[in-house]
């Protein structure tokens, strides 16, 4: 995994919420486990699918926009839902800008020269690519190109630097990566390790919830949380009502919550969940 930068930090979490305890930390350039087969290579992202390709390490965290650059032949085992963001093309707020077509014959600064050339090659664009490392975003302003392409999260890089996004390229997360061969036994410690992240992945995105309903209305709110398999229901000790369990989806969340309110549910508590097995 990355050394340190933005993935550094998720990519050591998501092992320890996998149940997987490190020694020591990013310090070294290996870290061991004392729970589970794993030990953790520290490098710059950049040199991580060299490095799995080669078998130097059997499985890397990285960017799927490193990956794509550096075109080496490994395969996505799972998208790990963190480090979002994606690659666009951006010119000078003030060029006018209608289709690709308007960027033929520019000097594009990037640090991704061969995305970019898989695309513009594939769009038909003779445009001149001009690779820089860092601080592309202030290419325009010295004069150095006519555009960017680079990776944008917020978009407040490109406004702080008067440039105006024009085309995503590529969305890219954090994704875990493997050989397209492995030794049957890596293969099945990858797929506990696999196992253990889709149980925390799923996890972050549901919540228990538990709340008390009047019967009456029992069957229409449990029909709007219908959790795992179905809600557990048990009778309060006040007649008439009952305490109902169950788990709902992140996204869902706000919108279920009202309907609950509105058919009558009360003390409604949302607690987070450490891991799902479904
Ligand atoms: O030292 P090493 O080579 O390991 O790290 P690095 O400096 O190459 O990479 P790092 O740590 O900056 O980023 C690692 C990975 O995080 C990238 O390859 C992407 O997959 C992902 N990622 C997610 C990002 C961003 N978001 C991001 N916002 N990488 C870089 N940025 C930069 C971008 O280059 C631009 O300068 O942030 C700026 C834009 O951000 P906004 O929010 O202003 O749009
Ligand atoms: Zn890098």
């Amino acid at each position: 995994m990355q050394k340190s930068g933005r993935l550094s930090d998720k990519s050591i979490e998501l092992i320890r919420e996998c149940g997987i305890s490190l020694s020591n930390g990013s310090r070294k350039l290996l870290s061991g486990s004392s729970n589970f087969p794993l030990e953790v290579m520290y490098l710059r992202d950049d040199d991580i699918p060299r490095y799995v390709a080669d078998g130097v390490a059997d499985i890397g965290i990285v960017g799927e926009n490193v990956v794509a650059e550096e075109k080496a032949p490994v395969e996505t085992r799972e998208k790990l839902g963190f480090a979002r963001c994606r690659l666009s093309l951006a010119l000078p707020k003030s060029e006018s800008y209608e289709d690709l077509s308007d960027l033929e014959g520019k000097r594009i600064a990037t640090s991704y020269p061969g995305i970019l050339n898989d695309y513009f090659s594939e769009k038909g664009i003779d445009a001149e690519i001009h690779e820089i490392s860092g601080s592309v975003e202030i290419a325009p302003g010295i004069g150095l190109s006519d555009g960017i392409f680079d990776i944008v999260s917020t978009g407040s890089t490109l406004v702080s630097n008067g440039l105006r996004e024009v085309e995503t390229v590529m969305d890219s997360q954090a994704v875990l990566v493997a050989p397209p061969e492995m030794e049957q036994e890596k293969e099945a410690i990858l797929s506990d390790l696999l196992f253990r992240i889709r149980a925390v992945k799923k996890s972050r995105n549901n919540k228990y919830i538990l709340l008390n309903a009047p019967n009456d209305r029992l069957e229409e709110i449990t029909s709007l949380i219908p959790g795992m398999k179905s809600p557990t229901v048990m009778p309060l000790a006040d007649k008439g009502w009952s305490s109902v369990h169950s788990v709902l989806n992140e996204n869902d969340f706000w919108e279920v919550i009202d309907q609950l309110r509105e058919k009558g549910a009360q003390g409604i508590l949302v607690v987070p969940i450490e891991k799902m097995i479904v």
